[in-house]
């Protein structure tokens, strides 16, 4: 409780902040987009990390008012890029089975691209596949929704639910995030290797983009290569970045 009442503070006294970490061709290196990242400044300085409090803000429903604020902040923030014209890429935001469930969130993101004129392509939705799972009727047709505003759609930590390709085919969504527990080991274990090849596979039949998560080594990258994995997101390109770091990446770049 304690941690919670701190949590509401930190939202109206802005200790929360966004990193962004690339997201870049596996063959050509180039930035295809980036994800948001949620991350709790103390006035101290320190850093609280999202695993510690997202799961507070869950079971108090302080991840509705959070969330809210990533989407505003997030749609803010690549719109500024985008004027300086440094971005043409979009930002992936997680979103809680909880802002999910809320009535409100169409209407959230459609005011949050709106309060800064934001094209809706550039704003790419991360959802877990336990999320997606969960209640896939009202999962659908709140997808369904997002697809017509023009969001891009993600399945986060995939390979770590219980759901198959196949019936995630049935959602309208654009891209999978193979979870970096299967890609951690593909270097040296066969059977990692063979999963996760296979998902690349699978999900390329079904035309669907497929990320790598959490790829830290040269030799990761170059088997994901073999396997045309389209794009990774991970320390071996960079750590999420504080905005500021961002905008000189992106600047860098240009
Ligand atoms: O940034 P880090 O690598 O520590 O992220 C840890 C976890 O916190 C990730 O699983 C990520 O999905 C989650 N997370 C980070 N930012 C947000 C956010 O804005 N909203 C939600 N719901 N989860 C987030
Ligand atoms: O949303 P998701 O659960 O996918 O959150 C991404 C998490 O993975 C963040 O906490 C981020 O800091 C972390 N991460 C990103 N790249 C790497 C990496 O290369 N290695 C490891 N161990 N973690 C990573
Ligand atoms: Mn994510
Ligand atoms: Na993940």
């Amino acid at each position: 409780l304690e941690l919670e009442n701190r949590l509401r503070h930190a939202l109206d006294e802005k200790q929360l902040e966004l990193f962004y970490q690339p997201q870049v061709d596996t063959l050509s290196g180039e930035l295809i987009g980036m994800e948001a990242l949620i991350r709790w400044r103390q006035p101290d300085g320190s850093m609280v990390p999202p695993d510690k409090f997202i799961p507070i803000a869950e079971e108090s429903g302080l991840i509705v008012p959070i969330g809210a604020w990533v989407l505003q902040e997030a749609c803010r923030q690549v719109q500024s890029w985008l004027r300086e014209g440094i971005c043409r890429v979009p930002v992936g935001v997680n979103l809680s089975a909880r802002q999910f469930d809320d009535a409100g969130l169409l209407d959230t993101i459609k005011s949050a691209l709106s309060s800064v004129n934001l094209p809706p392509a550039y704003l790419d939705l991360e959802l877990t596949e336990s999320l997606v799972m969960r209640n896939p009727e009202h999962t659908r047709s709140i997808l369904a929704e997002c697809k017509k505003i023009g969001l891009q759609l993600s399945v986060d930590d995939f390979g770590t639910g219980y759901s198959s390709l196949a019936n995630l085919k049935r959602f309208p969504i654009d891209r999978l995030k193979i979870d970096r527990s299967f890609i951690k080991d593909i270097v040296t274990e066969a059977d990692d290797a063979a999963i996760a090849q296979t998902i690349v596979a699978m999900a390329h039949t079904l035309r669907l983009e497929v990320i790598a998560e959490g790829v830290e080594t040269e030799a990761q990258l170059a088997l994901l290569r073999r396997w045309r994995c389209d794009a990774y997101q991970g320390y071996l390109c960079s750590r999420p970045l504080c905005a500021a770091d961002m905008t000189q990446m992106l600047r860098s770049l240009r």
